[in-house]
């Protein structure tokens, strides 16, 4: 093991008392990155797990024992008021972003917030003025997968110039976990909570990583939306992503979409291609990024993320193919605070590089990118997304401007 860090060591630094808002599956990832980041990596800030904030006083209190939390609140005012708290983490759902997030700013407490940065662009908006009134504070959105190495090698290629120039971004996220149409309802299926379906849940995410890894903007769409499946069993109880439905036949309606289609133009003079659905049975949590430049190609699949596919264009023909390049060297993103070299990393890792680069940022001044501001750039898409197939694919510009 190559540990960069100590717990003794940790103590000795600069306090960071972090308050957490939510403990879902995103309150439990983050759980398991705040205790791990000291761990594995010199962190220049001593990382307190102060306290967790839920509306339930019994469940957030098992929370709080199980993950790691000194303390616990019943809401999360209350948690963005206290002392010890510096950092707060956002993770609940969509509709409480935007309140948290400024009403933590305006108290002088850095911010993570989970994605999408908000349920609406006007939101997005309000959320990235509070953090341009509080430049000495951090405000970080957590697209979480650009912190994946082969993510990070994609974008390294790219912007180094090894595939030339974009002409074709091609990007999925593909799950299955709603495609039985007996799932029941959850907040990720309710407009009020969520903003949207799966373009705002998964599509957010791909949008964001093609913004990443180019380096350039998605500057308008042509868009399709489809809800499959529009009543479902209502869920009495929740674990994970689904609940379970109590099976007195009661449903409700999904107010969301189910799955998302869009071509897009990029800044570069690039066409791009996403498609989000939670309706691909088989298909678990592929988010596919292939990107074809004037010299040479990337790709990437999250279901084998430890590798990412290039292709050289440059290379004699007669032997040209695509490299499979096993990202776990030392030399890669993040790794060498890791396992020695081919034992790969899983999901959770790019939380802990999250939490990583974030009190790094804190302590250096800096917002970590994404920044709030990527986070409304990203709004912006979802929003254009949404116009454009309200008025049934039309060409969509992501601002309002002609
Ligand atoms: C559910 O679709 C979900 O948990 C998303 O909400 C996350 O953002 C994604 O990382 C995994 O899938």
């Amino acid at each position: 093991m190559t540990a960069e860090g100590s717990a003794t060591a940790e103590a000795a630094r600069p306090r960071l008392g972090v308050g957490m808002v939510g403990y879902a599956f995103m309150g439990v990832a983050h759980s398991h990155a705040w205790r791990t980041a000291p761990r594995f990596f010199d962190l220049p800030l001593a990382v307190d797990m102060a306290v967790v904030a839920g509306r339930d006083q019994a469940k957030v209190r098992a929370a709080a024992e199980r993950l790691g939390w000194r303390d616990t609140e019943s809401d999360w005012k209350a948690l963005v008021d206290r002392d010890d708290v510096d950092l707060v983490d956002v993770c609940t759902p969509g509709d409480t972003h935007a309140d948290i997030a400024i009403a933590a700013l305006a108290a002088g407490k850095h911010v993570l917030c989970e994605k999408p940065l908000a349920n609406s662009v006007a939101e997005a908006e309000a959320m990235v003025a509070a953090a341009s009134a509080a430049p000495d504070l951090v405000a970080m959105v957590g697209f979480t997968y650009r912190r994946v190495p082969a993510v990070q090698l994609a974008r390294q290629l790219v912007l180094d110039g090894r595939i030339g120039q974009i002409r074709h971004v091609r990007a999925q996220y593909l799950q299955d976990w709603i495609a039985d149409p007996q799932t029941p309802l959850s907040w990720r299926l309710d407009r009020t909570k969520a903003g949207s379906g799966a373009l705002g849940d998964i599509g957010a995410h791909v949008v964001d990583l093609a913004q990443f890894v180019t380096g350039e903007q998605v500057t308008g769409v042509s868009a399709v939306l489809e809800t499959f499946v529009r009543e479902r069993p209502v869920a009495d109880d929740f674990t994970g992503l689904t609940g379970t439905s109590s099976g007195t036949g009661a449903t409700g309606e999904v107010t969301v979409d189910d799955a998302a289609l869009f071509l897009g133009r990029m800044s570069g003079g690039g066409l791009a291609s996403f498609e989000a659905t939670r309706f691909a049975y088989g298909r678990k949590n592929a988010i596919r990024l292939e990107i074809n430049g004037s010299q040479g190609s990337v790709a990437f699949d999250f279901e084998d993320m430890n590798v990412l596919h290039f292709f050289d264009a440059n290379d004699p023909v007669a032997t040209a193919g695509f490299r499979r390049i096993v990202v776990t060297e030392p030399e890669h993103a993040y790794v060498a605070a890791w396992w020695p070299a081919g034992h790969g990393l899983g999901y959770e890792h790019a939380f802990t590089h999250q939490a990583v680069d974030l009190v790094r940022g804190i302590a250096a001044g800096v917002t970590p990118a994404p920044t709030f501001a990527d986070g409304l750039q990203v709004q912006r898409v979802l929003d254009a997304v949404e116009r454009s197939a309200a008025a049934n694919s039309l060409w969509t510009p992501t601002t309002n401007e002609e």
